[in-house]
C-alpha cells in the first residue's frame, strides 16, 4: 500500500495544550510521525510519496470560507494583538451567550472558531493544515484511480473540525475534505469509518443532513469522553440525512471482543450501504497504554481489525487521526495496515 507524507507537518509545532488546568507539551507532537515513518520502513510496507498541492477550493467544500481565512490569519493576528503565549481561545459563544457571530479581535474571533480550548494555535498550524488536506487528497486521489487502498500520514489530524470549527487538535478535517472530493469526482457514495477513540464530531457535524455519505463512528461514550458534546447512539442524521449517521459509544475499559462486536455491526451497515470508496478516520488511541484514552486494544489487535475492514472489498483510504502513545504508534498504525493487505 502506498502511503502519501510530507515533512510540511513539522510547522505544526505547538509549545501548550490547556490540560488538566496546566499548559503542557501537545499530546499531538511532530514525533508522532517519525515512528510511523520508521515503522512503515522497517517493515517495507511500499512507497512514500510527497503529496500534490490542490486549489484550497477542495477544503472549502467542506469549510467555511470564513473559516478558513480565520485560520490562515489567526497566528499573525494574535501576534499583532502582543499576545505572549500561542493563541488559544477562552470565551466563545455558548448556551447562555447566543450572539454566534465574530467579533473584530482575534482574542474574541478565536473563540467563535473554537469547539475546545485546549488546542493552541502558533505559527505554521495554518500551513501543516493545508499540507495534510493536501496529503488525504493525493492519497485519496491514488483510490480514486483505481489503487486497492492508500494511507494518508495526516498531520495535524482532522476528525474534530467542523465546518466552522477548530479543536480535539484538529483544523482541516482531512477525511471529510477527502471523502467530499471523492464525490467531486464521481463517486456516487463514500461511507466514513471512524475507528479513532475519541468521537468524529466534525466530520458528523460535516455530513449530518446528507445521504451521500454514511458516517460511522466507534468512541469511548461522550459521558465519559472528549468531546463531550456529541456522539450518541441517538444522533442518527438530520433531513436527508436521517439513517446515515452511525455512533457506536463504548465504556471505559472496552475490551477488543466488544469493541470488534461493534466494529462488525458498521461493517454490516457499509456493506448495505454499497458505497464507491471506504475512507477510514484511523485513530489508534484505542490502544490500551494511551495516555488520555480508556479502551484495551493491544498491539495484535490492530492486524485482526485491519484485516475485517479488508472483507469489505472496497477501495479504501486510510487517513491518520490521533494516537497518542508515542512509542508504539508505528507498531499499532501500520499493523492496521497490514492487516488489511493481508486480510
Ligand atoms: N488532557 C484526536 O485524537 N482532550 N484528538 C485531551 C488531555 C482532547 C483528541 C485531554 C483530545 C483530542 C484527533
Ligand atoms: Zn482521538
Amino acid at each position: 500500500m502506498k502511503t502519501v507524507h510530507t515533512d510540511a507537518h513539522r510547522q505544526r509545532a505547538s509549545r501548550t495544550e490547556l490540560s488538566g488546568g496546566e499548559l503542557v507539551r501537545p499530546f499531538e507532537c511532530p514525533e508522532r510521525v517519525d515512528h510511523i515513518l520508521a515503522e512503515l520502513t522497517a517493515r517495507d510496507h511500499g512507497a512514500i510519496l510527497a503529496p500534490e498541492a490542490h486549489p484550497l477550493d477542495r477544503a472549502a467544500r467542506v469549510h467555511a470560507p470564513d473559516y478558513l481565512e480565520f485560520l490562515r490569519t489567526c497566528w499573525d493576528e494574535w501576534q499583532a494583538a502582543g499576545y505572549r503565549g500561542e493563541a488559544m481561545a477562552t470565551a466563545w459563544p455558548s448556551r447562555a451567550m447566543t450572539r454566534a457571530r465574530p467579533p473584530k479581535e482575534i482574542d474574541g474571533r478565536i473563540g467563535y472558531y473554537c469547539l475546545a480550548s485546549e488546542t493552541s494555535i502558533s505559527g505554521g498550524t495554518y500551513e501543516a493544515a493545508v499540507a495534510a488536506a493536501d496529503v488525504a487528497l493525493t492519497a485519496g486521489g491514488l483510490v480514486r484511480g483505481g489503487e486497492r487502498a492508500a494511507f494518508a500520514l495526516c498531520r495535524p489530524p482532522g476528525h474534530h473540525a467542523a465546518t466552522d470549527m477548530f479543536g480535539g487538535y484538529c483544523f482541516l478535517n482531512n477525511a471529510a475534505i477527502a471523502a467530499q472530493a471523492m464525490l467531486d469526482d464521481g463517486a456516487a457514495r463514500v461511507a466514513v469509518l471512524d475507528v479513532d477513540f475519541h468521537h468524529g464530531n466534525g466530520t458528523q457535524e460535516i455530513f449530518y443532513a446528507r445521504d451521500d455519505v454514511l458516517f460511522l463512528s466507534l468512541h469511548g461514550d461522550p459521558d465519559a469522553a472528549f468531546p463531550y458534546f456529541l456522539g450518541g447512539a441517538d444522533e442518527t442524521g438530520a433531513g436527508a440525512g436521517i439513517g446515515y449517521t452511525a455512533n457506536y459509544p463504548l465504556p471505559r475499559g472496552c475490551s477488543y471482543d466488544r469493541w470488534a462486536g461493534a466494529l462488525d455491526h458498521a461493517l454490516g451497515r457499509v456493506r448495505d450501504y454499497a458505497p464507491d470508496a471506504l475512507v477510514v478516520s484511523l485513530g489508534v488511541d484505542t490502544f490500551k497504554d494511551d495516555p488520555i484514552s480508556f479502551f484495551r486494544l493491544d498491539s495484535a489487535d490492530f492486524l485482526d481489525y485491519g484485516a475485517r475492514l479488508a472483507a469489505l472489498g472496497l477501495p479504501t483510504l486510510f487517513v491518520m487521526e490521533g494516537g497518542y502513545a508515542v512509542a508504539e504508534i508505528g507498531v499499532n498504525t501500520v499493523n492496521v495496515l497490514e492487516g488489511f493487505e493481508n486480510g
